[in-house]
């Protein structure tokens, strides 16, 4: 593609488990260029698989890599004679939860990217910048020590969930940390800074220490998000175990950097200028982690809930409403002021509905399968399955299959059954409670659109942590948008039977996008941009409505009132039949 010279540019990177993406948008935020460094293919003198080290439970990836990977995509956009000159803001995606650990001299050596520069990254920032090589990858299962630890320290796994946002999570930060700190405590001496994936790569671009973002921050189990700072206990408990002089609040930089308005951390350092031709002048905006400049590269407002259908299912929404649950996860919003990011995440989702599907056919069609999802005639009202060949995260509970019928006027179960007269049930039946279940769990993150329903106030309902709620408090909340993405969004069945479950206000859509992550990055970067420079003054959400290119997504249905009343009545057996699953 020719590149005008009247074009301004956006740059979003998307440093992931397996590659280095970098997107390139214009001023009309169309995506005019795009380059991948797939770590083992490319830089496979580190010997990575999948982009990590697996060693048992611990799995982590080479800080050197990802530098080297820093480099090679500007190469790239530089064979690809795409005009870096004309980058005006960057900012970009970054695996969670991982932690980069600098050393004392790190700081120094990368200052030394401000100066007249030459050469490679690597040659400014070898080893000896870093007091440990690798950084914990999310995939890593090694701290339920440390998990538990954290947890009694605070009272429990809902009281950290209501603190931090989470329970404790192996991958969280504030876990890993502490394992270094108990298991390798020369190292942690060592240690000057500590920082995440997505402040380390910021780092990187504007020579210079940068500070943690707070809504990346949240993938820590350390950050106290109702008071807005770092938890005080939970830091001096880390310290306890610590016999260096430094306390973690000092080795992490002090406290995250709120999104109140969107604030450069730094200019493209020289280093990139000279190289790469990089405007001097091109600011860097904060980096954050991947789920939540997902949601960025769509224009999500409060109530907006985006659905990712994939191998596993994904609930991430906006909201106002923080609300917590040891079985979710919540994160201060990136780009939006008081607003938080939800995020859910199934077990059971398409694996699951493959299962049912093999039931019908042998051939991997889903024809049938669909036939069944959308057969009104198919009378399944009185019918709920739990289709859980996984163990679950939501609600907690190990794999298993619960068959039962119940009354319709009560919701009260009547009996357990092996099997419903057909796999045609199982199929309407499967896809009907995974979507009920969603609507259960997002329902306490919305704001209601109507009154509570006197009629819903006598019966009540329990899922996971929120325990006998009026009915009342779920019939009246329904999102505003639903987004669909991933695998099974291409089928039309299952997103038409979400959509009918959920209840959307102002209709379901679905896209294909491969490069959410880096266009959430652009999408911030051209944003913050255009703000700081006094081109807009409009929100984030605003800005992304408004311009928005709407026809790159499939507008699929608007959800019926009625439809979505129907579904009200199965929240009671829902309830019910997951009380009795262990
Ligand atoms: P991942 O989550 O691993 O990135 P995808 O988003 O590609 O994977 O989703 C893969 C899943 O999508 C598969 O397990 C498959 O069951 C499901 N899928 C793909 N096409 C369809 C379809 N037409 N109907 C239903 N499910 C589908
Ligand atoms: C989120 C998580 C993963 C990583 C993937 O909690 O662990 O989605 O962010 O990069």
């Amino acid at each position: 593609m020719p590149f005008a010279s009247t074009d301004t540019y956006y740059l979003g990177l998307d440093l992931s488990t397996q590659q280095l993406k970098c997107l390139a948008i214009n001023q009309a935020l169309q995506i005019v260029h795009s380059e991948t460094v797939e770590f083992d293919k490319e830089l496979p003198h580190y010997e990575s698989r999948k982009g990590v080290y697996v060693n048992g439970d611990v799995i982590d990836c080479p800080v050197l890599m990802w530098i080297e990977a820093i480099d090679l995509v500007f190469k790239k956009y530089v064979k690809a004679q795409f005009p870096l000159s004309q980058v005006h803001a960057i900012s970009g995606s970054c695996q969670q939860h991982g932690s980069v650990y600098w050393s004392e001299e790190g700081e120094a050596l990368l200052e030394k990217l401000q100066d007249k520069s030459s050469g490679s990254l690597i040659d400014h920032l070898d080893s000896s910048a870093f007091s440990r090589q690798t950084a914990p990858n999310w995939q890593d299962h090694s701290t339920g020590a440390q998990c538990k630890e954290l947890e009694s320290i605070v009272g429990g796994p809902g009281k950290l969930a209501e603190l931090t946002g989470s329970r404790a999570h192996f991958r969280f930060t504030g876990p890993q940390i502490l394992k270094v700190v108990e298991t390798e405590g020369a190292t942690y001496k060592k240690t000057a800074r500590i920082m995440l994936v997505s402040n380390f790569l910021a780092s990187v671009f504007c020579g210079k220490f940068v500070g943690l973002e707070e809504a990346d921050s949240c993938g820590m189990n350390l950050y106290d998000i109702p008071s807005r700072k770092l938890n005080d206990k939970l830091l001096q408990f880390i310290d306890s175990k610590s016999d260096g002089q430094d306390g973690l609040l000092q080795k992490l930089g002090g406290e995250p950097m709120e999104c109140k308005t969107p604030t450069p951390v730094g200019k493209i350092a020289r280093y990139f200028a000279d190289v790469y031709k990089l405007n001097p002048e091109c600011s860097i905006f904060p980096m954050t982690g991947d789920n939540l400049a997902t949601i960025c590269s769509l224009p999500l407002q409060s109530n907006d809930v985006l659905i990712s259908l994939g191998t596993s299912t994904t609930v991430l929404l906006v909201t106002d409403q923080y609300h917590t649950s040891p079985n979710y996860h919540m994160f201060t919003h990136p780009t939006i002021p008081d607003h938080y990011m939800g995020m859910i995440c199934y077990c059971n989702g398409s694996l699951a509905r493959e299962k049912v599907r093999d039931q019908l056919e042998n051939d991997k069609s889903w024809t049938k399968f669909n036939d069944a999802v959308m057969d009104d005639s198919l009378d399944t009202s009185d019918e709920l399955g739990i289709y859980f060949p996984f163990g679950e995260i939501v609600p907690s509970v190990s794999a298993t299959y619960k068959k039962v019928k119940f009354d319709k006027s009560t919701g009260q179960i009547t009996s357990t059954v092996s099997n419903f007269d057909n796999a045609r049930h199982d199929a309407k039946n499967i896809v009907e409670s995974q979507a009920l279940s969603c609507r259960a769990r997002i329902s306490p993150l919305l704001n209601a659109v109507s009154d509570p329903s006197p009629k819903d106030k006598n019966l009540t309902v329990t899922f996971d942590y929120d325990t006998n709620v009026p009915l009342s408090e779920y019939t009246c909340k329904r999102p505003k948008r639903v987004f669909f993405v991933g695998g099974a969004s291409k089928n039309d069945a299952i997103v038409k039977k979400f959509a009918q479950v959920l209840g959307a206000t102002e209709g379901n859509y679905r896209l294909d996008t491969p490069n959410s992550c880096a266009l959430g990055g652009c999408f911030i970067a051209m944003w913050s941009d255009a703000f700081v420079s006094k081109r807009t003054n409009l929100p984030f959400d605003q800005f992304l409505n408004k311009n928005f290119p709407w026809d790159s997504l499939d507008f699929v249905c608007q959800s019926q009132t009625a439809q979505w009343e129907n579904y009200n009545k199965m929240l009671v057996p829902l309830s019910r039949l997951e009380a009795m699953l262990d």
